[in-house]
């Protein structure tokens, strides 16, 4: 990967989870290292007296989360404009938002995204259970939301969106995915063995000439990768996800067969992260990157 921007976004607003904003201070070294590049953007996520609820009971942060992601909104823009390869580091993923329509407006909406995730993220403001904007992104991005929630000018069309490794979810969310028939892959519907396959599937559908990569570490089954910003009791549930070595493989694979511009990185956090292997894993995933 050439070219390539780190831009760390230390955004919590999403999710009032302590924790994934620190993602970027502690990956920042061995990025640089592992990268050979200079970190030195980072997006201001400061915001005096944030409320959590302003004049909505429902939506939390709503304020500072909008005005943190119109900054990454505005830092993607540029990293554009300097030819550059943005890696957004997060944060919690309410920051695709930014990532996607700073690509969206740069490519006049010639953009799919590929959603690397095991949330859906696809709540609006009045389907969303817990009211963390982390969860509504994509509805942001399609244009599902109010006007509260206007960023960038170009909308995603749900015929470029595509789910992979998707298993958590509401039932709003799903039937919105069914009817407006967009791409899925659940989790056991990728594995080490099939992931040519995926990829070329997914290859021969793409109608866009550019790609946003937004990858959260949440995909990769708990057991294999506990360090991430969910709710801890829902963590451990089951044995779902997909596993360290597949999404690795298909993170590279990604990459190396279609025209990605610009790629998140979200949800991995440091607090839970207790004897570092999470950061390891992280380490050989940004290792594949750079081969690519
Ligand atoms: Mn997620």
């Amino acid at each position: 990967m050439k070219n390539i921007e780190i831009i760390g976004m230390p955004m919590k607003y999403g999710c009032m989870v302590e924790g994934a904003d620190l993602a970027y201070d502690h990956l920042k070294d061995s990025l640089e290292k592992i990268l050979n590049i200079k970190c030195n953007t980072v997006v201001d996520t400061t915001y005096e007296n944030p409320k959590i609820h302003k004049n909505d009971n429902k939506i939390k942060y709503l304020e500072p989360t909008m005005e943190c992601n119109k900054r990454l909104y505005n830092t993607v823009c540029n990293s554009f404009k300097n030819n550059k390869f943005p890696l957004i580091i997060g944060g919690d993923h309410s920051i695709v938002m930014a990532s996607t329509e700073a690509a969206l407006d740069t490519h006049n909406g010639d953009v799919s995204v590929i959603y690397v995730d095991k949330h859906a993220d696809i709540h609006n403001e009045k389907t969303t259970p817990s009211g963390n904007i982390h969860g509504m992104p994509l509805s942001i991005c399609i244009g599902r939301c109010d006007k509260r929630f206007d960023i960038g000018s170009y909308r995603l069309k749900p015929e470029n969106l595509y789910f992979i490794g998707l298993y958590n979810y509401e039932k709003e969310e799903i039937d919105y995915i069914k009817e407006a028939n967009i791409y899925h892959l659940m989790d056991n519907e990728v594995t080490e063995n099939n992931i040519d396959s995926v990829v070329n599937n997914i290859k021969n559908k793409i109608k866009t000439k550019y790609v946003h990569l937004s990858f959260d570490l949440d995909s990769i089954k708990p057991e294999d990768f506990p360090a991430v910003n969910v709710a801890v009791e829902s963590t451990y549930q089951d044995d779902k996800g997909m596993s360290y070595n597949t999404v690795k493989k298909l993170i590279k694979k990604l990459l190396q067969n279609l025209n990605v511009c610009s790629m998140d990185l979200v949800e991995y956090n440091p607090l839970l992260d207790t004897n570092l292997e999470c950061k390891k894993k992280m380490k050989d995933i940004l290792l594949n990157i750079k081969q690519v």
